[in-house]
């Protein structure tokens, strides 16, 4: 989590606190807004705050909150924060995390039904006490269960999109650390997984250095509590801006690194596999080496020569298959390559275009040319301008009329910047029904119509089924956006016969796409190698708001990998002429 999201969290749970404690409006909204502000914003407020001018000048941000922001740098926490939390009680803010309990609900729990945490709110809801709350019936009852329910099930594995950047901070600095060769994660972090256990990291060091270099990562300050503490094997709890993860760190001599990585990188039954066809060479294969099979246990074998193990590609290689990508460990028949394999994966440097971006027109932070600008910066041949149509009111959707007026501004936007192309795009509403929030008049003006379910995302799987088939079969439809509509370990989202949506989207020609934020990666791999099996292409995209929002690509790159993609089933990864071109043919 940056710290701009540490911040904006503080401001959004102040206006929490003071909203359960029944202060007006109005300062609840100035607090929920500055979150918003600060959420949004491009540049870095750790560094901003040196400036209180420059904080000052941000619309939005007053004399108070810039003092509140500067407070916030400089001590890592805000009083009035720390005085709100001894009124409220902490599980508070948990029941009120839960979709479906807003502040109101959660203010009557707490006064009439004493909930002060999620247990509480869990007895409310079996003894029926909370049908006393007003406005509280069976249905919203049953929507809270299940989101507490799904809350549940997700347990503490934490988003990939947060994991990752702790994990890089961290081999960078066990990499800094005397005597230390080499540092980096493996785990399902480096297998591109959309939810991380743990971290897991392996760093090369000399015998010599080994103990120093444990003890040097176990007095990292961000580490609250230590698990283990041996030789070879350090596992802490870090606390990263408010985000708690374990780290396990495992130092091997340099030699042994390839093995080492290799085996915690995993998967466990991508170990097995590959187990199972060293013992049919008469071999053995553990985390110090491939060894002749001599029937002694594992760690015995580290007093005799290895036959491979400085590299992934030495122990692969000698065990006759072609060394997979990290991302298709899964045993998946990734092992099934003589060496030399070339397994085809798109990579972040084939993506060129991005099609789902949003403008200041609705929800998104940039203007038209801010955006165009950014894409070009970024290498792109094109990027298409989708805002969101009528029925995302919150969005600012786009009526009839601003759509054609918008259609017009991205005309002229092309002729301000070079060197791109600038699409005139939406990103439709598919409705509950499957129909489209726009007219086909509307939708044949456009150069890209990307289809998403916005709402209603608790439908029956049959009618999940039926709304987004025949948005996929709608012949304007080029994309069809998150398709089912999941924020990962927040809302389940919607459960299609997906089997029997890719076989409409390879048919129509339609795209599936695999959104790249990291709270959605929707399509998720498996989904994704399945639309991959039945002939779809794939668009990998951000859905830019803003301008970081880019950086996420690499998140929908891992997803994709994981499916098995290649540039040639990549929309993205298309030359223009290839884009522009099948873009055209669902045009008249
Ligand atoms: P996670 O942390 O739950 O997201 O998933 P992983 O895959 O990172 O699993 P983790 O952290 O328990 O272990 C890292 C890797 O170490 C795992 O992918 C494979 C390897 N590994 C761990 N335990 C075993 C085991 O008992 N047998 C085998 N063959 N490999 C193991
Ligand atoms: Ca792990
Ligand atoms: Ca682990
Ligand atoms: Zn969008």
């Amino acid at each position: 989590m940056s710290f701009n999201t540490d911040l904006a969290r503080r401001f959004e749970e102040i206006a929490a606190m003071l909203e359960l404690l029944g202060e007006d409006s109005f300062r609840v909204n100035a607090h929920r807004k500055v979150a918003r502000v600060i959420e949004d914003s491009t540049q870095d407020f750790s560094e901003l705050a040196q400036d209180r001018e420059a904080l000052l000048a941000i619309d939005g941000i007053g004399k108070k909150t810039a003092d509140k922001i500067l407070e916030f740098v400089t001590s890592g926490d805000i009083e009035e924060h720390k005085e709100l939390r001894e009124k409220v009680p902490a599980g508070l803010l948990d029941v009120l995390a839960i979709p479906g309990v807003g502040p109101k609900t959660a203010k009557h729990l707490w006064e009439e039904l004493g909930v002060v945490d999620v247990p509480g709110l869990k007895k409310a809801i079996e003894d029926g006490s909370i049908l006393t709350i007003p406005r509280m019936g069976e249905k919203s009852v049953e929507k809270i269960k299940s989101a507490i329910a799904f809350h549940e099930s997700a347990g503490d594995r934490t988003p990939l999109g947060i994991a990752l950047p702790i994990a890089e901070q961290f081999a960078a600095r066990v990499r800094e650390l005397d005597g230390v060769k080499k540092c980096e994660f493996a785990g399902s972090l480096r297998r591109g997984r959309d939810t991380i256990g743990d971290i897991d990291l392996i760093c090369a060091a000399t015998d010599k250095h080994a103990e120093a270099v444990g003890e040097a990562f176990r007095g990292f300050e961000e580490v609250k509590e230590v698990l283990a503490a041996g030789a070879t094997k350090s596992s802490v709890r870090v606390e990263v801006h408010g985000v708690r993860i374990q780290i396990d760190l495992r130092i091997v001599p340099p030699d042994a690194y390839g093995a080492a990585i290799l085996y915690f990188t995993g998967s466990k039954a991508h170990n097995v596999r590959l187990r199972e066809r060293a013992q049919k060479q008469g071999l053995t294969l553990n985390e110090y080496g491939l060894f002749k099979d001599d029937g002694k246990p594992a760690p015995q074998n580290r007093g005799a020569k290895a036959i491979a193990s400085k590299t992934e590609r030495d122990i692969y290689g000698a065990l006759k298959v072609c060394d997979p990508p990290p991302e298709l460990r899964e045993d998946t028949g990734e092992l099934d390559h003589k060496p030399g394999h070339d397994f085809d994966l798109v990579t972040l440097d084939d993506i060129k275009a991005e099609l789902h971006a949003h403008t200041t027109a609705s929800d998104g932070a940039l203007s038209i040319v801010e955006l165009a600008q950014e894409a070009k910066r970024r290498g792109f041949h094109t990027i298409a301008v989708t805002d969101h149509s009528k029925s995302q009111q919150v969005a600012r959707g786009l009526d009839r009329k601003r759509l054609l007026a918008h259609i017009e501004d991205i005309r002229a936007a092309q002729d301000k910047v070079e060197g791109i192309s600038i699409l005139a795009g939406t990103e439709v509403d598919i409705m509950p029904d499957g129909s489209l929030d726009y007219s086909d008049d509307l939708l044949e003006k456009l150069d890209v119509v990307v289809a998403s379910p916005h709402w209603s995302l608790s439908q029956k799987p049959a009618e999940a089924t039926k709304r987004l088939l025949k948005a996929i079969r709608h012949p304007l439809v080029h994309i069809i956006g998150h398709p089912t509509g999941r924020l990962i370990g927040r809302r389940e989202g919607l459960s299609p016969d997906i089997s029997e949506l890719v076989g409409a989207a390879a048919e129509h020609d339609t795209a599936l796409e695999i959104n790249a934020h990291w709270l959605r990666l929707d399509l998720r791999d498996t989904h994704a190698r399945a639309a991959l099996a039945a002939g779809c292409n794939i668009a990998i995209d951000c859905d830019v708001h803003a301008v970081t929002d880019f950086d996420n690509l690499r998140f929908g790159v891992l997803t994709g990998r994981r499916a098995g993609l290649s540039p040639d089933r990549c929309l993205n990864a298309w030359t223009k002429t290839r884009l522009h071109k099948w873009l055209a043919s669902k045009r008249g």
